[in-house]
């Protein structure tokens, strides 16, 4: 029997078993899967649900995080709307080079918008009754040294208390939860890149049926996707890059030119949202202190060339979730202290793979001569060895969580 959200005699304490800060994708596929586990949740979001269901981020599922949406009984609409994957190309020097995820690895990628997941999770926990506070800004996390954290939000205006037995931590880069462990418990490993992403949502059919990475003399050029009539595209620009000083026209020219190949035409069509996003590399560690625990953004950040971040944030909370059906089903308490070591194996060998695909698709203005052709023939190597191409397919379609 599940425990109900009780509240205490202070009317403005409420009491849950794992207070979750944030409604991300972090935060709500933690608070659906412990529900599967009987476990009791409180959602804290400091946006509106309208804002977190409409947040354009991330595009490519790998296929433990499909295969766990789907066992969760959350993949209907992906099943519907998403675009399975077998393959990506990579263009450089004029040529084209597919990795063949299925022939490589017998896996995939499904193509299916990171706002499209957040919304099947949001549906899913109201359908199931769940908690889940919007416009509910978590002021602090307390406690978490001791076995009674409690986390301070404003909700409507009103200052409330959560108590917990737990708290997840999963409220993105600049969440609260990381700065509320001291900083001499925390290490940081970070490199920012000298350059940045500019993404565009157009209203016009994608010109491949996979996506298209391109090494370009101009720069790096992605070709991505959300469904048969909306592209998604990124170039490189520079980091200060100001979107509102672009029209259409030029950057559909931008684009054109670094996506240039024989016998491809890229479609064009309104540009129905541009940003430019930073690249950045990122991790602290641990992932977790006392009874508060980092997941996703909260605790790493990848530069997007590898499609990692969404589905680095699932596998932590695989992780987590585990950990605390063992805590209150078990009364074992192994897999949460081993949470932190669990989580960062995986996420360093996907920071190792996301600065590596950033390294061989960007252009550096540092790069010397010799830097560019060394790249351009790793690029060769990927193209005429079977194990190079392997070791990218394996690490695109996902390591196996935990
Ligand atoms: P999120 O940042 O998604 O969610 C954190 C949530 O916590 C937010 O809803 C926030 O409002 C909330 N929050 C913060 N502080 C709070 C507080 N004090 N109280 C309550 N709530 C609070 N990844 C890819 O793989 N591919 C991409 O193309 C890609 N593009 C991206 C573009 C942008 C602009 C950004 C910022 C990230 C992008 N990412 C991409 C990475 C992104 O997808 C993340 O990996 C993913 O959102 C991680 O999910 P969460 O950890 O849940 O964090
Ligand atoms: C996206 O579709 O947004 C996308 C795809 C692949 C990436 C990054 C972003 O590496």
């Amino acid at each position: 029997m599940k425990p109900v959200v009780r509240l205490s005699h202070m009317a403005s304490v409420e009491h849950t078993q794992v207070g979750i800060v944030g409604a991300g994708p972090a935060g709500l596929l933690l608070s659906h899967l412990l529900d599967l586990q009987g476990i009791a949740t409180v959602v804290l979001e400091a946006r509106s649900r309208d804002y977190v269901e409409n947040r354009i981020r991330a595009g490519v599922l790998e296929q433990g995080t499909a295969d766990l949406l789907r066992q969760s009984g959350v993949g209907e609409r992906m099943a519907r709307l998403g675009l399975e994957h077998e393959g990506v190309i990579l263009r450089f020097a004029g040529r084209d080079h597919r990795i063949d995820f299925r022939g490589l690895t017998a896996k995939t990628v499904m193509v299916y918008s990171q706002h499209e997941v957040v919304r099947d999770l949001i549906a899913a926990r109201l359908a199931a009754g769940g908690r889940i506070a919007f416009e509910a800004a978590a002021l602090s996390v307390e406690g978490f040294a001791g076995r009674e954290p409690l986390i301070r939000y404003r909700d409507s205006g009103e200052d409330r208390v959560l108590a917990c037995d737990f708290i997840a931590g999963c409220d993105g880069f600049h969440g609260i939860c990381r700065p509320a462990i001291p900083d001499q418990v925390l290490r940081i490993y970070e490199r920012t890149y000298p350059f940045a992403w500019f993404g565009i949502l157009a209203d016009a059919p994608p010109s491949s049926h996979e996506l298209i990475y391109s090494n370009h003399e101009r720069g790096f050029a992605l070709l991505s996707m959300r469904s048969p009539t909306v592209s998604r595209l990124y170039f490189q620009c520079r980091p200060d890059e100001d979107p509102r000083d672009w029209s259409d026209a030029q950057i559909w020219e931008e684009l054109d030119a670094r996506l240039a190949a024989p016998r491809f035409t890229l479609t064009q069509g309104p540009i129905t949202q541009k940003g430019v996003t930073p690249m950045r590399s990122f991790v602290v560690e641990p992932m977790q202190c006392g009874r508060l625990f980092l997941t996703g953004d909260a605790a790493h950040i990848v530069p997007p060339t590898g499609a990692k971040g969404l589905n680095l944030a699932a596998a932590d909370v695989a992780v987590l979730a585990t950990a605390l059906a063992g805590f209150y089903g078990q009364a074992d308490e192994a897999g949460l202290a081993r949470y932190s070591e669990t989580c960062l194996r995986r996420v360093w060998r996907a920071q190792r793979f996301s600065w590596w695909m950033t390294s061989l698709m960007h252009r550096f203005d540092t790069q010397t001569q010799f830097e560019r052709r060394v790249q351009l023939a790793e690029l060769d190597d990927l193209a005429t060895s079977v194990a190079a191409s392997t070791a990218l397919a394996e690490n695109y379609v996902g390591l196996p969580f935990g």
